[in-house]
């Protein structure tokens, strides 16, 4: 039997990641920087394993940066002698702590990481077994000005990108169809695929609107509206796909969309669902009803990109909608070296165990806390 690997130290890093270009524009909220907690877990063999969760500013989901550091400094002290196994991990902290998913989140990536290190194994191993080792990527656009918009997409079809998600929301719903329009006309046979993303900013009269007005033209609609109601009420009256995003904030709300019928896909994030443990979960409830997604963070470093390249390298290919990175928002990499780095619109797979990344730690400067040692 091998001994389970535990917990000596945890550390907590705070970083700043400024938008590169700037601001990135939702419905909801534009951002110049974003805020990034990074921990670090120390095992008792001296493994150490990274984790990050990184909320796109206080108004994208339910979290915030000195959210993610207030939970993680409540558990730490609490997960030190833990054994590192991601599920009883979970179970762990699912008893010290209700909710706050997204900073659960950090320590699950870094429990897969040190395991995955300490067995010499990759984490998309661990979540089951790498199906490719060129994850597919897409490329997401701020909410802009119809042109300028077309004129960007054109350039991410040129690159390579499989896949297309453009943000609509939080002006007249006239611009976002105009939008819509000039854009298809850019990847009109080109085989990319297209999700149009509300990011919750649409009321049900503009989602009806927008579907009637294209009915001829196959983009997804992601997040349309704020809430599940909003979705259930425009759901039996679209022609267009539902996906959703910001709705699915744990395992519990996908079985029930799942479930229901209530959506085609996801457009789901590693850290509100809660880590790499319950995105493994997602991702098999989603396979056995034949639901396509992503494997996305709302933005993160190096740690998030590694994160949710590995799940989506273990994602049924057909099903496999990309994973989204903050990469080419971000100069500069943790891991110089083996940072990872979006080419010709996919990500190649690390091949390193764990995470495949080894942080620059220098970068960070001191610890904002540190536990146990
Ligand atoms: C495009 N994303 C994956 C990045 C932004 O944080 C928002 C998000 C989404 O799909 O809503
Ligand atoms: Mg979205």
């Amino acid at each position: 039997m091998i001994p389970a690997p535990c917990i000596k130290e945890i550390h907590i890093y705070q970083y700043d990641l400024p938008v590169k270009n700037g601001p990135y524009k939702m419905a909801n909220a534009s951002v110049w920087a974003l805020d990034t907690t990074l921990i670090r877990v120390v095992t008792e063999d001296g493994t150490e394993g990274w984790g990050e969760t990184c909320p796109v500013g206080p108004t994208y989901a339910e979290a915030h940066a000195g959210g993610a550091r207030a939970a993680l400094m409540y558990m730490a002290p609490d997960l030190i002698g833990a054994p590192l196994w991601p599920n009883l991990l979970q179970r762990k902290m699912n008893n010290l702590l209700n909710g706050h998913n997204y900073a659960k989140a950090a320590v699950d990536i870094a429990a897969y990481d040190a395991l995955g290190k300490r067995m010499g194994l990759r984490v998309a191993e661990l979540l089951g077994g790498a199906v490719t080792e060129k994850v597919p990527s897409y490329f997401a656009t701020g909410v802009g000005v119809p042109d300028d918009i077309a004129k960007l997409v054109a350039s991410k079809r040129d690159e390579g990108y499989p896949r297309i998600q453009v943000k609509v929301g939080g002006r007249p719903v006239e611009i976002d169809i105009e939008t819509i329009r000039k854009v298809w006309e850019q990847i009109k046979g080109s085989g990319m695929r297209f999700a149009v993303d509300g990011n919750r900013g649409w009321t049900t009269r503009d989602a009806l609107r927008v579907s009637r007005e294209c009915p001829d033209i196959p983009f997804i609609m992601e997040q349309p509206c704020n809430t599940i109601q909003d979705l259930q009420k425009i759901r039996p009256q679209v022609s267009h796909g539902i996906y959703m995003d910001e709705n699915s904030l744990d395992l519990n709300t996908v079985i029930s969309a799942a479930g229901t019928g209530l959506v085609d896909g996801f457009g789901m994030k590693v850290t509100r669902i809660g880590g790499l443990t319950n995105m493994r979960s997602f991702r098999d409830i989603c396979e056995a009803r034949n639901l396509p997604h992503t494997c996305d963070d709302a933005w993160g470093g190096d740690i998030i990109a590694a994160a949710c390249t590995h799940i989506a390298a273990t994602v049924r290919p057909d099903l496999c909608e990309g994973a989204w990175l903050a990469a080419p928002y971000i100069d500069g990499h943790y891991d110089p070296q083996n940072g990872i780095r979006i080419e010709n619109g996919h990500i190649v797979l690390p091949t390193g165990p764990g995470l495949g990344i080894t942080p620059d730690i220098s970068l960070f400067g001191a610890p904002i806390a540190s536990f146990g040692g």
